[in-house]
């Protein structure tokens, strides 16, 4: 069953602790399941709300790193509560303005919830180290301090979890914020700032100005910003961090991915079939961890893929809202045109179409879906050079390529600029710890999808997906704290 479209909700952006209305050029949020339908409208920030945000967050700064961390923490706890009570009504916002199904949406809320109780009890955890002193008397510590005013850049893929990990270390370890969301989930990101003033932030500490691209460029420039934290393109990613790089101002940024699953000739191959499917299709392919490319043992290629198959026939693109679905559209009809484009690319340089799913049912239509797709390369050096092989389309593609044993499906999943997650499928103990020391990446699934991550431990690529520190558990530690060792004796001689 489809929910019946709620009443469209007034964006509003909150700087100094004051909801207000935007200036710039008019913002419709649009669901991509049927785009005539608006989720959300209002005004665009501008540039000179970036003045004011940064002033307010620098103005709050000092009280808020001098609060007690327990404290801090107990306004992030009050907020997971926040989110865990609106959880299903949060849920269908998030699906109806990203396009991702209901269960991944009111999931991920949950998650959001989950992030920030972790960074909750961040006033538990070790706040520093203690070092013995080669002379008498003295001791060595090694205390953190907060950097400062921190710069927010989220990507659409997940509205509320991702900024909720950047946000609540950030905050947890005692900077204040400016946060610019992706303009095509701006309601999610008015959600998470409602809960956590309602958690008690105090004015200031958190600032959300919804708006374009140039937001986040006059950020990177404000004289005021001490880090920069991102998550999104590549492209974009290279070009905030040459700036923050030319001003001398810590960034970290989660970027790309073309992570591939390794389908070994002992795997169970319905486990596998099912974990592929998984980590290529949910979310509609929109994760930075999503399984872009399979290479599958030749000696069970065919099996697998007619597992795969078999699922990919019972699996239902349709309105995300509808409990039924599996797989709902991208984000925005540009979205699915650079993944259409993808593909024909794909197929003119060589490629095999071996699966194109179904697409919605009728009544569901739009130019926001793209089926699932399971593409063939060619193995060897023209197969390699494929578009789908290299370039990460951010959609339900899958592209495959035939191995011959485990050595060269290692070197075939590392055959690519980025390294952010891979998954390796097999019994063997052996293998599984061949694929932990070949396998470049920065985080290894063995017998699950590629996706996934736990706030407690450090998510991040290697190669060319990340720049600068890890987030997650104590890597954010790393990122959203600056170190003072301070050589401690007593005022007396010792
Ligand atoms: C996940 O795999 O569940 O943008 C999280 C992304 C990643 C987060 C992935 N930063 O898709």
């Amino acid at each position: 069953m489809i929910t019946e479209a709620p009443p469209t909700v007034l964006l509003r952006h909150l700087v100094a602790g004051s909801w207000e209305e935007g200036t710039g050029a008019p913002l419709v949020s649009a669901n991509p399941a049927r785009p005539h339908e608006e989720v959300a409208h209002g005004l665009q920030a501008t540039a000179s709300d970036v003045d004011r945000a940064m002033a307010a967050a620098s103005a709050a700064a000092r009280d808020w790193a001098r609060t007690p961390m327990h404290e801090r923490g107990a306004v992030l706890a009050r907020a997971a509560g926040a989110l865990e009570r609106r959880a299903d009504e949060l849920g269908l916002e998030l699906a109806r303005e990203e396009g991702k199904t209901l269960a991944e949406g009111t999931g991920e809320v949950l998650r959001a919830a989950q992030v920030l109780r972790y960074y909750g009890a961040a006033g538990d955890r070790a706040a520093g180290e203690v070092f013995a002193s080669p002379r008498r008397g003295e001791r060595i510590l090694v205390t953190r301090r907060p950097l400062g005013v921190v710069g927010v850049i989220t990507p659409f893929n997940f509205p509320i979890a991702i900024p909720a990990w950047k946000i609540a270390p950030a905050l947890a370890y005692g900077n204040t914020v400016v946060w610019k969301p992706a303009s095509t989930v701006p309601l999610l990101a008015v959600r998470l700032a409602e809960a956590l003033q309602e958690g008690g932030l105090p004015a200031g500490v958190l600032n959300l100005l919804i708006g374009p691209g140039q937001l986040g460029a006059a950020l990177v420039e404000h004289p005021g910003l001490d880090g920069l934290t991102f998550t999104g393109s590549t492209g974009v990613g290279r070009r905030l961090a040459a700036a923050a790089a030319a001003r001398g101002v810590p960034m970290q940024a989660e970027m790309g991915g073309k992570n591939a699953a390794v389908v070994l000739a002992d795997a169970d191959l319905d486990l596998a079939a099912e974990q592929v499917l998984l980590g290529a299709f949910r979310s509609t392919g929109q994760k930075c961890t999503a399984t872009s490319r399979l290479v599958v043992d030749e000696a069970v290629a065919g099996a697998f893929l007619d597992r795969l198959r078999a699922r990919l026939d019972r699996w239902t693109v349709g309105d995300p809202t509808d409990a039924a679905t599996h797989m709902g559209p991208l984000v925005s009809e540009s979205a699915a045109e650079a993944v259409r484009e993808g593909i024909r690319t794909a197929l003119r340089e060589g490629a095999a179409l071996l699966h194109e799913g179904q697409g919605p049912d009728g009544g569901a239509a739009s130019a926001c879906f793209v089926p699932p797709t399971v593409l063939e390369v060619p193995a060897g050096p023209a197969g390699t050079a494929n578009t789908a092989w290299r370039e990460e389309f951010f959609g339900p593609v899958l592209t495959v390529v035939r191995a011959a044993g485990a050595e060269e499906a290692f070197a075939l999943a590392n055959d690519s600029e980025f390294g952010l997650s891979a998954a390796v499928f097999t019994q063997d103990v052996s293998r599984v710890l061949d694929a932990v020391d070949e396998i470049d990446v920065g985080i290894l699934h063995v017998n699950s999808e590629s996706a996934g991550a736990d706030p407690h431990v450090p998510f991040g690529g290697a190669k060319r997906s990340g720049y600068g520190p890890k987030e997650q558990g104590g890597a954010a530690q790393e990122f959203f704290t600056h170190t003072t060792t301070v050589y401690l004796r007593g005022g007396t001689p010792a």
